[in-house]
C-alpha cells in the first residue's frame, strides 16, 4: 500500500456475514436528480460499495425500485424530528419502506451523506437501525495551500505542489480529482490554491484560465476555489502607480479583475490576503488600515457571492514590545469597521503555530467581525514529515478554550462558528500538508491530520480520540486491539512532541528560519523576536517570559476569568507556565519538582515516550500493510534520534544558566553542547 488512496481505500470487507448484510441493504442506487454534484454522489457511492462489497449496485431510475436499495434525495426543508433540524449542506441517513434514504438539504448535503454512509461500512457499523443526522457547524471549511507558481510549497514537506501550472489548463492531472474526492469526503468545501505570500500571476488572464480549469474539477465535489492575492498587484501587473485602496483607479482595477475572474469561474470563492505582514505590501503603505484594504476588496466583489478573508498575522518591524500583543493591538480597534462578507483570519495562537500556544486573544475580542480560525496541518514547527504528531488534540485545545467573551462557555469554537456573536458567516482554514509525494503528506500518519481537520471543521464537538479511531479503521486496520493501540499512540503523540521539544510552555526555540531542530541559544537575528532568547528569557535566576502585569502584560488582553487561570505561577497549568511567567530554577512547581528538575524530567521522559511509540507501532505490525508499516517505522527511528537531539541541546543549554546537574535518575548527555551546535549548523548550511 503506497498510501495514495488515503482513507478512501474501499478494500473488500473480509467478514462474509457482514458483507452479506451490507449487500442486502445496497441492492441498487436511485437518485432523485442528475446535477453534477448528485451525479458525483451516486458514482462515489457505487464505486465505494463495489470495492467494499465486491458487487456494483446498479443505478436505477427513481421510483422504479423501492426495497433493498439506497435512495438519494434533496429536500431543502428536511426536518428530521422535533429539535433535530438539518442545516445547510446537512444530511440525514435513515430507513424508509425497506430502503436506506440519504436526504440532503442541498446536493452537497447528499454527497456528504454518501461519504458518511460509506464511512459506516468502512468502520464496520451496523446499518439496521441507522438514523444519522449531521450538519456542518462551520460554513466555510477551507484548505489553504501555500503553493507557489514555480511548484515549490512554502513550509511544505511532502514534495512539490500538486498543481502543475505549466500544464494547465489543457492538461488535468487525474490527481486533482482524487484530491477533490478526499476533501469532499471530509466536508471540505473550499480551497485557496496559492501561497499567502502571493504572486500576482494568478490575477492575469492566462492564470485565471488555469485556475478556472481547476475549479471545473472541484465543482462536482462541492468545492469552490479561492485565491491569495498580492496587495501590490495593481502596480505589479496593472501598470498603475499606486495600490492605495482609496484610489479610484485602484478600486476600478480590482473590480475589473474580480469581474473577469467571475466570468471564468462563476462560483469563485473569494480572496485571502496577507498584507503588511513579514514584508508583504499592504494598505498601510499608503497610510490606510487593514479595514480600508479589506473593504475595498469587498466592494470589488460587489454582488458576486465571494468572501474576503483578511489575515491578522501581523507584527511590526522593529517593534520592541511583545510580539504576542501585536495582532490584537492592530486589529481590535478595527472591530465593527469591516463590511459584510469580510472575515478576519486569525491563527490559533498569538505567536506562530508553535507546538502549544494559548488561544489567540483576538478570539472573543472582535464581536462585530466574523473570525476565521487558521490552523496549520503542515508541521512547520512540529518536526516536518519525519515526526509523528497527530494534531487533533492541539486543534481541540484551541477550539475548546473558553474565551469568556459572553460568559462561561464562549469557547473559541463557538466564536468561530458564529454562535457567540450571532454571525451568519463562519469559516475555518487549515494550512495544507499536501504535496506531490505519492502518499500526499510525506509522513503516512500526516494523512490523519488532513482527515482530522476536515472532520473538526464540520463538527468541532467530535473528540480527537474518536477521529483517530475512525481514521485508523479507514486507513490502516479494522482489528479492534490494533485500532486501540494506534489511536492511543496518535492521541498521545502531540504531548510527547511537546515534552521533548518545548515543555512547560517554552516556545520558539527552534532552528532559525528552517524551523527544524533545536536552537535555544540563538541570540541574534534580523529581528529580536526571531531569536530564541527573546522567548525563553533564560538567565541565572530562572526561565520564561513574564507576560503578567509585572512584565509585558499580554495576559491583560484576555478576559479576567482567563487571566485568573494563568496569572498566578502557583496555579497556572504547567503546560502554559513559561508562556506567562519567569520562574526561578529552584521554584517548586505544582508537580512537586523544582523547575529545573521538572524541565529535565519532561525532556527525558519525552524521549522515552518516543521509544514507547516505537514499541507500540512494532506491536501492530501484523495488522498493518507491510510497506506502510515499514515507512512509519523508519520515520520513528529518525524521530527518536531527533528527540535525543532536542533533549540534549535543551538540557545542556539551559544548564549553562541553571548551573545544576542533570537530576537522578537521568544520565547526563554523552555529547557536549558544541557537538550539538555543530549538528544544528549542518542543517542550516546552504
Ligand atoms: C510563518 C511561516 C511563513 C509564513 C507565515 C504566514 O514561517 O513561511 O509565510 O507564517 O503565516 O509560520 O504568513
Amino acid at each position: 500500500d503506497d498510501g495514495y488512496r488515503l482513507w478512501l481505500k474501499y478494500d473488500r470487507i473480509q467478514d462474509a456475514g457482514l458483507r452479506k448484510d451490507y449487500q442486502k441493504a445496497a441492492g441498487f442506487i436511485a437518485s432523485s436528480g442528475s446535477s453534477p454534484i448528485l451525479t458525483t454522489a451516486a458514482t462515489e457511492l457505487q464505486q465505494g460499495l463495489e470495492g467494499l462489497l465486491g458487487q456494483k449496485p446498479p443505478l436505477v431510475a427513481p421510483g422504479s425500485k423501492t426495497k433493498g436499495g439506497i435512495l438519494l434525495s434533496v429536500d431543502a426543508t428536511a426536518n428530521v424530528s422535533a429539535g433535530r433540524t438539518l442545516g445547510k449542506d446537512g444530511y440525514h441517513i435513515g430507513r424508509k419502506n425497506g430502503s436506506l434514504v440519504i436526504t440532503g438539504t442541498t446536493d452537497a448535503g447528499v454527497l456528504y451523506g454518501v461519504f458518511a454512509l460509506l464511512r459506516q461500512l468502512q468502520t464496520r457499523q451496523p446499518l439496521q437501525n441507522i438514523d444519522l443526522t449531521s450538519s456542518p457547524k462551520i460554513q466555510y471549511r477551507l484548505l489553504n495551500h501555500w503553493d507557489n507558481p514555480n511548484g515549490t510549497v512554502e513550509r511544505g514537506y511532502a514534495g512539490s505542489s500538486i498543481w502543475k501550472w505549466y500544464e494547465l489548463p489543457e492538461h488535468l492531472d487525474p490527481r486533482y480529482q482524487d484530491y477533490a474526492r478526499a476533501n469532499a469526503s471530509i466536508g471540505i468545501n473550499g480551497v485557496v490554491i496559492n501561497n499567502v505570500n502571493a504572486s500576482a500571476r494568478y490575477l492575469t488572464p492566462e492564470y485565471i484560465e488555469k485556475v478556472a480549469a481547476l475549479a471545473g474539477v472541484m465543482r462536482p465535489y462541492g468545492i469552490r476555489v479561492y485565491m491569495s492575492v498580492l496587495w501590490a498587484a495593481p502596480k505589479v501587473i496593472g501598470g498603475l502607480s499606486t495600490s492605495d485602496p482609496l484610489d479610484p483607479k485602484v478600486k476600478q482595477w480590482w473590480t475589473d479583475r474580480t469581474n473577469e475572474i467571475y466570468r471564468a469561474i462563476p462560483d469563485f470563492g473569494g480572496f485571502l490576503v496577507k498584507a503588511n505582514s513579514e514584508g508583504e505590501p499592504g494598505p498601510q503603505d499608503y497610510g490606510r488600515d487593514h479595514a480600508d484594504g479589506a473593504n475595498m476588496l469587498a466592494d470589488a466583489l460587489g454582488q458576486h457571492d465571494g468572501l474576503v478573508m483578511w489575515r491578522a498575522f501581523v507584527y511590526k518591524a522593529n517593534s520592541n514590545g511583545d510580539r504576542f500583543k501585536e495582532a490584537y493591538q492592530e486589529f481590535k480597534p478595527l472591530d465593527g469597521r469591516f463590511k459584510p462578507k469580510t472575515l478576519v483570519q486569525v491563527k490559533n495562537g498569538p505567536i506562530d503555530f508553535q507546538s502549544r500556544e494559548p488561544f489567540h486573544p483576538l478570539f472573543g475580542a472582535m464581536p462585530r467581525t466574523p473570525l476565521v480560525l487558521e490552523v496549520q496541518l503542515t508541521q512547520e514547527y512540529l518536526g516536518f514529515a519525519t515526526h509523528m504528531v497527530y494534531l487533533a488534540p492541539m486543534f481541540k485545545e484551541t477550539l475548546d478554550a473558553d474565551t469568556y467573551a459572553k460568559g462561561q462557555g464562549s469557547t473559541v469554537a463557538k466564536v468561530v462558528d458564529g454562535s457567540v456573536d450571532k454571525h451568519s458567516v463562519s469559516g475555518i482554514a487549515g494550512v495544507a500538508n499536501i504535496g506531490s509525494d505519492r502518499n500526499w503528506t510525506g509522513h503516512p500518519m500526516g494523512q490523519a491530520n488532513w482527515y482530522a481537520f476536515g472532520r473538526l471543521a464540520w463538527d468541532h464537538t467530535l473528540s480527537a480520540q474518536a477521529i483517530a479511531e475512525e481514521w485508523t479503521r479507514m486507513s490502516l486496520t479494522n482489528e479492534a486491539p490494533a485500532v486501540r493501540t494506534i489511536a492511543d499512540v496518535l492521541v498521545k503523540s502531540r504531548d510527547i512532541y511537546v515534552r521533548y521539544t518545548t515543555p512547560l510552555g517554552l516556545h520558539h526555540i527552534m532552528g532559525q528560519s528552517i524551523h527544524y531542530g533545536p536552537e535555544p541559544w540563538l541570540a541574534s537575528s534580523a529581528r529580536p523576536d526571531w531569536t530564541s532568547v527573546y522567548y525563553h528569557k533564560a538567565d541565572a535566576a530562572g526561565l520564561g517570559f513574564d507576560r503578567t502585569a509585572k512584565g509585558s502584560n499580554a495576559l491583560g488582553l484576555y478576559r479576567p476569568e482567563v487571566q485568573q487561570l494563568w496569572n498566578d505561577p502557583q496555579t497556572c497549568p504547567p503546560d502554559y507556565l513559561l508562556w506567562f511567567h519567569h520562574v526561578g530554577w529552584n521554584q517548586q512547581l505544582s508537580t512537586g519538582r523544582t523547575l529545573w528538575n521538572e524541565l529535565c524530567t519532561r525532556y527525558y521522559t519525552g524521549v522515552d515516550s518516543v521509544t514507547w511509540m516505537q514499541q507500540q507501532w512494532a506491536a501492530v505490525q501484523p495488522q498493518v500493510d507491510p510497506e506502510l508499516h515499514a515507512d512509519v517505522t523508519s520515520r520513528l527511528q529518525t524521530q527518536h534520534k531527533e528527540a535525543l537531539w532536542w533533549r540534549d541541546a535543551c538540557v545542556l543549554y539551559f544548564q549553562t544558566h541553571a548551573k545544576q546537574p542533570i537530576p537522578a535518575p537521568f544520565a547526563p548527555p554523552t555529547r557536549t553542547l558544541d557537538d550539538i551546535k555543530r549538528l544544528v549548523m549542518i542543517y542550516q548550511l546552504r
